[in-house]
């Protein structure tokens, strides 16, 4: 483009945006209030590539005269920066917005509110086993793959982009536009961030702002929230179910398009508008993942890779062999009869309900975390059916104890983490497992979930 882009935040997105606008030859200010080692080495090496960097603080006034804004999704709207642009009516948009600008090929954009990463991930994973070249990125975080800016830079276009999109970044969003769009589910999340639950789901439904008759929509079934969210929407409807028939599932019996469970096999059903026959995939016993929320989760990348071409040997051989992804129902391992169940990532209640439940194991579970305002009795009933019994730890253990009300064998632990998982250890017995899905964020005692998510395996094994 030619201009000037300011890059308020330099974490990952905002190092991947400046890089990206750079060779483009733009001229680029960077800002962020953090002024650490580490940030100051990032600074230092976008500068030697000609960028102005700025640390611990934002000169609001150079940003609001950039000619164009892209703001890190980490950074809440009632961020003073962002207070000072809206302000001045200066319009900002998102990191992956930025990079579509520049993408060279068709979008596959997956958001929801849970199991958006793995569906991301294991869309990307079926589609290079039918040799189709997907390049995974967005939210993913992790290390597991790059911010969306970094996939622009490659120099060979992919067949497919895949996008995990978080709300965050689905704010800043204007021309984005997706060929496929997915939506896993939607639940109560990110409170702390949102005034409600409508605004939060506001957010989600930009995926949807340039849809056009030819867009593809893969969206779960069983979740009238996720049903409803396009409204009226242009594009071709696909669903996903565990509980009915794609067409059952839409409330709609003339729309039979989708993934669903027929007894035991995952099947899809007119995926080729020509034809519209009946596929089988594979058994339930022969999906690589654990739980019920991953068969949901399979069911949904099927779609969305055959839609994008992918053969159905390719899906079949690409469910059987892809590897849990790390802090989301990642076994840690076995010891003296006990299984230790990382799910660090269930940080909302919705997440940690799905992943009680997808166990058929006698539970210990770790409870607890930062507090983000969810509702938590709405885990009790899970917690009755599955949980031998529960550790409450955190910030939030005292408001969970009081949700879940005496009918639970619940224990507040005021200690350490260490102390967490001593207490797991003497509760546990053999056949049980000890799960970690702890309905919170973790930024009271770690610097994020895989902080947690690491410190949890590392003491189930006894190294910590
Ligand atoms: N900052 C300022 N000014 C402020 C506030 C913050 O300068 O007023 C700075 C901070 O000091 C920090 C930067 O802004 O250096 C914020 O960076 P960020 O939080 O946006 O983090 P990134 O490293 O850019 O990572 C982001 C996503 N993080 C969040 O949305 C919180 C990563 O998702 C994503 O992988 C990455 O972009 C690449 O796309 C992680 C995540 O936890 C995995 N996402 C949430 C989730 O999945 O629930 C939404």
């Amino acid at each position: 483009m030619e201009g000037t882009v300011a890059v308020v935040g330099l974490g990952a997105s905002g190092e991947a945006a400046a890089r990206l606008a750079l060779e483009k030859g733009d001229s680029v200010y960077v800002s962020d209030l953090r002024t650490d080692a580490s940030i100051a080495a990032r600074a230092e090496w976008l500068r030697s590539l000609g960028a102005v960097v700025e640390l611990g603080h934002h000169d609001s006034a150079r940003i609001a005269s950039a000619d164009l804004v892209v703001v890190s999704p980490g950074i809440p709207p009632t961020a003073p920066v962002l207070q000072d642009l809206a302000g001045d009516g200066v319009r900002w948009i998102s990191e992956p917005e930025f990079a579509f600008r520049f993408f060279k090929g068709p979008l596959i954009a997956v958001t929801g509110t849970n199991g958006k990463t793995t569906t991301a991930a294991l869309t990307a994973h079926l589609l290079a086993r039918s040799g189709i070249d997907a390049a995974l990125g967005g939210n993913v975080g992790a290390g597991l793959a790059p911010p969306a800016s970094e996939l622009a830079l490659r120099e060979s276009a992919p067949d497919w982009y895949v996008l995990e999109m978080s709300s965050f970044q689905l704010a800043g969003t204007d021309r984005f536009r997706p060929e496929i769009g997915v939506v896993t589910t939607l639940s109560p999340d990110h409170l702390d961030r949102y005034d409600s639950l409508e605004e939060y789901y506001r957010d989600k439904a930009r995926l949807f702002q340039n849809a056009t008759p030819e867009s593809r929509w893969v969206l779960n079934g069983d979740g009238k929230e996720v049903r409803e969210l396009p409204g009226e929407a242009p594009g071709i409807r696909y669903y996903f179910s565990l509980e009915a028939q794609a067409g059952e599932a839409s409330g709609e019996a003339d729309r039979t398009s989708g993934g669903w469970l027929d007894g035991k096999e995952l099947v899809l059903e007119g995926m080729d508008p020509g034809t519209g026959g009946k596929e089988v995939l594979l058994s339930v016993d022969r999906l690589s993942l654990l739980g019920r929320h991953n068969v949901a989760n399979c069911l949904a990348a099927a779609v969305t890779a055959r839609l994008a071409g992918a053969t159905l040997e390719g899906i079949r051989t690409g469910l059987s062999d892809f590897p849990p992804l790390p802090h989301r129902m990642e076994p840690v391992g076995e010891w003296e009869g006990v299984l230790w169940v990382n799910d660090s990532k269930a940080t909302n209640v919705e997440a940690a309900r799905s992943a009680l439940d997808s166990l058929d194991r006698p539970v210990v579970l770790l409870l607890g975390g930062k507090d983000k305002g969810e509702d938590f009795s709405a885990l009790a009933e899970s917690i009755r059916a599955r949980a031998r019994h529960v550790l409450l730890f955190g910030e939030a253990r005292h408001r969970l104890e009081k949700a879940l009300g005496p009918a639970v064998s619940a224990r507040l632990i005021d200690g350490s983490f260490q102390d967490v998982i001593s207490e797991a250890r003497r509760s546990a017995r053999p056949g049980d497992v000890v799960l970690l899905a702890p309905a919170c964020s973790s930024f009271d005692m770690f610097r994020d979930y895989e902080d947690r998510g690491r410190r949890f395996a590392a003491l189930a094994r006894g190294d910590g």
